[in-house]
């Protein structure tokens, strides 16, 4: 028999995530923009996701999923992105910070914090890397913290403590996420006297409930791109605190061992 194209070896599937997150709005463009007829992306979860790659690299098969940096996946196998010369996924963006509306006036030291909470991917790297290792996310978080003194030094340094205030952040399950939110949260309750209930719910959810204000923060806004369509939504009901991440990608990812470079391939 012939050699088969990836397209068929892949059976035109590209694995997603949760259906509500902006990769997959991104990844349904690229399916567009190049393209790729009777293509599927598959909807799941982060963790079903990197399972199903997880198993493709055993099996040395060929996989297609959509990711994003920082992940741990790129330290723990080896991939690449494919190249993307429409531009489906966008160019540079931040993780940004958003608050609900009249934060600062009731949470005057959340506020604060939050506005000035900044780090690098290699930070966020060890905190998602010690989970992936098994640690929980609470204690892998207090463990960088505790490393890490004089950066948590400049986002706190002169704020009043809050005695046992509550405040409720908003997060999605994904991995770059986890580690964000258990640094903040832990920062807010250990540093500055915080009460801090981290609500998992999807990413449509927690726009609204931002915007809504049942939410008080979160920290897991992918701009300008990724999330785009939920700032537009929004947009006049948060604030945006700006970014607390520099230097994120998304995109369609595959195990190195595949022999295809740009999702215009995907087309042949
Ligand atoms: N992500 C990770 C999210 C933002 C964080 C890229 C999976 C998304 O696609 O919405």
């Amino acid at each position: 028999g012939g050699t088969k194209s990836v397209a068929e070896q892949v059976n035109r599937q590209i694995i997603g995530i949760d259906p509500g997150a902006g990769i997959m709005k991104s990844a349904n463009k690229a399916i567009e923009t190049y393209g790729l007829k009777d293509w599927k992306l598959v909807e799941g979860s982060g963790a079903a996701m990197t399972a199903a790659l997880d198993k493709a690299i055993k099996d040395k098969k060929p996989i297609i999923v959509t990711g994003w940096t920082p992940h741990w996946m790129f330290a723990k196998y080896e991939l690449k992105y494919l190249s993307d010369p429409k531009n489906a996924f966008g160019g540079d963006e931040q993780i940004h910070t958003i608050a609900r509306l009249g934060l600062k006036t009731d949470h005057p030291s959340a506020y604060a914090a939050l506005d000035r909470f900044e780090w690098t991917p290699d930070d966020m790297a060890v905190v998602m890397g010690a989970v992936q290792d098994g640690k929980k996310p609470e204690q892998a978080a207090k463990d960088w913290v505790d490393a890490n003194a004089d950066k948590v030094g400049k986002w706190i340094e002169g704020i009043d403590k809050a005695d046992g205030k509550s405040l409720k952040l908003g997060y999605v399950a994904w991995d770059s996420e986890i580690a964000s939110t258990n640094v903040i949260k832990y920062v807010l309750e250990s540093k500055l006297g915080y009460k801090v209930t981290a609500l998992q719910v999807e990413a449509g959810p927690m726009w609204a409930g931002v915007a809504g204000g049942d939410t008080d923060a979160m920290v897991a806004a992918w701009l300008p791109t990724t999330h785009a369509d939920y700032l537009d939504k929004y947009k006049d009901k948060v604030e945006d605190l700006g970014p607390n991440l520099n230097g994120t990608k998304t995109g369609l990812v595959v195990p190195a061992y595949m022999d295809i470079d740009s999702i215009e391939d995907l087309a042949k």
